[in-house]
């Protein structure tokens, strides 16, 4: 229970100091003799730290800091061998039982199954859920696979099958023990003979069928990943990552990365009945439009499709996110977003929704309906808005036209909509994304846009289009105009 507190004390802590820079091991006082301890445990069990009984975390600095540093590579985060805040809070978050880095693995690699029909039994089943939605969850868990490769799996329910599913706590019969709630979720042994194939759940979980505690079928759909053979992926979109996240009760598909890891073992099948798997974006590609950007508490936030990149104003590297691990009750994907930093709030957009963040939380009573805001009821959608600090105005564009929204008043200033051309000559009838930046400057972005500093530092040939940049306020929108064009 202590160790549940504490997660959901450093997940907190995390977005309020998320700008924090890390903070060394050695000068350190944040940490707690119980936080070491937790992450010395999580280095042992999924990077392969070798046991010293005699205070590891600062005996033996050399190796804690080569585990850190590699783990730190895997997800992404700023390498630095040490142990700091943004490192510990990924610790805490639920995750698969199987270690990340292949070559450390308890088993051996590239392991898969000689044959394409595959048997599975489930042995006993957890009380969260009834056994027909226990039943459903595997079996559309299979189907994930079974529809991209030309695997088969078939249910048994007395003997020896392939892979062999349960429930269990803690030490459960394979020297991996589970770990009480949160924290491990489950694990699978790769192909191969008796315990190969099969999958563990960690039965101190709540199981669901939809958001709550952790959703059977996600995890299962990972685990069985583990069953036919494949590792933990680097890609933040994928199902093989090692972090849970939950991504919506319906609509589930396989994302490219998996498709690409399953098929290089067995092979393309006939059958895919939805052959449309999403591909995470990458933030140099010359093709790449975005959804929307915003500030959030002094860190930039760029959309795009079920993602968003983080920039820590501090960091080299942008950080790749899924939405819906930040804001689990948000579609998978917005339109617009803005901040208004004297509330503290940030609005996202998605059709005729808007919902308030502030910060993890979604404020009471969102999502409203734009309407509410003084749009008229028949738009669809707003493409991009962006608040200004000096007015205390934001924008909103949609379509061909934008309009203007006291935030203090709340409400729509007269005289709007106006056609976007009048005003910000040149980016053309449709704005995808727009942003007020230090220098007062709105940047906007339409179409493929991937010059962009910090955002991809080394794509200088890719060409520009539609990124233009005004001033926030009426005096400097003249002298602003003529720059837009030589920074296209
Ligand atoms: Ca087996
Ligand atoms: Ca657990
Ligand atoms: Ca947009
Ligand atoms: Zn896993
Ligand atoms: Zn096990």
């Amino acid at each position: 229970m202590q160790s549940g507190l504490a997660a959901v004390f450093f997940f907190l802590l995390g977005l309020s100091f998320c700008l924090t820079i890390p903070i060394p091991l050695e000068d350190s006082h944040e940490f707690t003799e119980k936080d070491l301890q937790f992450a010395e445990r999580y280095l042992r069990t999924h990077y392969d730290l070798q046991t010293n009984p005699a205070g590891i975390m600062r005996k033996s600095g050399n190796t804690v800091a080569a585990k850190l540093r590699e783990m730190q590579a895997f997800f992404g985060l700023e390498v630095t061998g040490k142990l700091d805040e943004e490192t510990y809070e990924l610790m805490q978050k639920p995750r698969c039982g199987v270690p990340d880095v292949g070559e450390y693995n308890f088993f051996p690699r590239k392991l898969k199954w000689s044959k394409m029909n595959l048997t599975y039994r489930i042995m006993n089943y957890t009380s969260d859920l009834r056994r027909n939605e226990v039943e459903r969850a595997f079996r559309k868990a299979f189907k994930v696979w079974s529809d991209v490769t030309p695997l088969n799996f078939t249910r048994i329910r007395s003997g020896t099958a392939d892979i062999m599913i349960s429930f269990g706590t803690k030490e459960h019969g394979d020297f991996y023990p589970f770990d009480g709630p949160s924290g491990l979720l489950a694990h699978a042994f790769p192909p191969g003979p008796d315990y190969g194939g099969d999958a563990h759940f960690d039965d101190d979980e709540v199981w669901s069928d939809d958001s709550k505690g952790y959703n059977l079928f996600l995890v299962a759909a990972h685990e069985f990943g583990h069953s036919l053979g494949l590792e933990h992926s680097r890609d933040p979109g994928a199902l093989m990552f090692p972090i849970y996240t939950y991504t919506g009760k319906t609509g589930f598909v396989l994302p490219d990365d998996d498709v690409q890891g399953i098929q290089e073992l067995y092979g393309a099948g006939d059958k895919d009945p939805n052959p449309k798997h999403p591909k995470t974006p990458e933030k140099c590609d010359v093709e790449l439009s975005l959804d929307a950007i915003t500030e959030l508490r002094g860190e930039m936030l760029v959309f795009k499709d079920r993602f968003f990149w983080r920039l820590h104003p501090q960091m080299v590297e942008a950080e790749l996110v899924l939405l819906k691990s930040f804001w689990p009750e948000l579609p998978n994907k917005i339109d617009a977003a803005y901040e208004n930093p004297i509330k503290d709030l940030v609005f996202m957009f998605k059709g005729k929704k808007v919902w308030a963040l502030n910060g993890y939380d979604i404020v009471e009573d969102f999502p409203k309906k734009i309407y509410e805001m003084g749009f008229p009821k028949e738009m669809k959608r707003i493409d991009a808005a962006v608040h200004i600090k000096d007015t205390g105005k934001t924008l909103f564009f949609t379509g061909n036209k934008y309009w203007s929204y006291d935030e203090e008043a709340e409400v729509m200033d007269e005289g709007y909509p106006r056609l976007i051309e009048e005003e910000f000559a040149g980016i053309g009838d449709k704005v995808d994304a727009v942003y007020e930046r230090n220098d007062l400057l709105l940047h906007m972005f339409r179409g493929f846009c991937t010059k962009w500093g910090v955002f991809c530092t080394n794509c200088e040939s890719v060409p520009v289009l539609g990124f233009g940049a005004f001033a926030a306020s009426d005096e400097k929108l003249s002298q602003v105009k003529s720059q837009y064009f030589s920074l296209r």
